[in-house]
């Protein structure tokens, strides 16, 4: 079978990035291939969040510029969590310009990403260069670089041959690309790229600026190995509410994994 039809422990042995390897062992260990995304926009917010959802994820997904009140201390909490409940850290940047500013981006300015956040994720409307760029910051480190090849949101222009030459740039650069922001698998299918899928929700079918949900057994179903999932979990009031929501997506997703290793 095609490798994304095999567990995710086997699938190890396509993957020498370190970041794509702590991911996957991190899924297999935990049985979850849930990302929660915590677009909250206070620090005090962001770690009940992340304190709550933190046994539940894979992965934590950040918008580190949207939190007011940042400082290296969040990122010191952010780390003490990661430990403690055992997840890796996405730092959803979409970068999108050369590769001699995504360098200066990704390395330095407030954030520092690079220094803390496992995965982060690029256009490919620059070009090859974007890629070089965070390369060469990122691969010392040992993180992982996703690419957008599609999005969520309706109206989106990264589809058809925009979504197949972002796939041809990862092929070119698979030591660092170790997959796709996308609705569905891609590449061929002796291929194996890590698919992370945004716009997952139950009992929703959108917002009204344009973002679109499906639910974890429709993404898995479609290729995803990682489901990402924000308002869906963090918008119920109440740390406990998280929790339970966090640990209901977490068994949706692993239950269409499963199932998806059975077809
Ligand atoms: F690349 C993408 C995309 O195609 N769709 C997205 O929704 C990223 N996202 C992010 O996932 C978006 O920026 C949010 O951080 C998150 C989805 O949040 P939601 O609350 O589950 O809609």
């Amino acid at each position: 079978p095609a490798p994304y039809l095999q567990s995710y422990e086997s699938r190890l042995a396509n993957y020498n990035n370190p970041a794509a390897r702590a991911l996957l062992e991190c899924i297999a260990r935990k049985q979850s291939n849930l990302c929660v995304s915590v677009d909250v926009s206070t620090k005090a917010k962001v770690l009940e969040v992340v304190d709550a959802v933190g046994p539940s994820v894979c992965l934590i997904k950040t918008h580190i510029d949207i939190v007011e009140d940042f400082d290296a201390d969040l990122l010191d909490q952010l780390e003490q969590l990661s430990k403690k409940h055992d997840f890796l850290i996405f730092e959803d940047r979409k970068f999108a310009d050369i590769g001699n500013t995504v360098v200066l981006q990704y390395s330095k300015g407030v954030h520092q990403i690079a220094s803390w956040s496992h995965f982060t994720n690029a256009h490919s409307v620059p070009g090859p260069g974007i890629i070089a760029g965070l390369a060469s910051v990122g691969l010392p480190l040992g993180r992982g670089l996703l690419l957008l090849a599609e999005m969520s949101s309706e109206g989106t222009l990264a589809k058809g041959e925009y979504t197949e030459a972002t796939v041809q740039m990862a092929r070119e650069s698979r030591g660092f690309v170790v997959g796709f922001i996308a609705q569905q698998r891609l590449g061929r299918a002796d291929e194996d790229f890590l698919i992370l899928t945004p716009g997952v929700q139950l009992g929703s079918a959108g917002d009204s600026l344009g973002q679109q949900y499906n639910t974890p057994a429709a993404v898995v179903g479609k290729g995803a190995d990682v489901i990402i999932v924000g308002r869906g979990v963090y918008g119920k009031a109440g740390k406990e509410a998280v929790r339970e929501e966090a640990e209901r997506y977490k068994k949706e997703g692993w239950a269409a994994y499963e199932q998806r290793m059975k077809a």
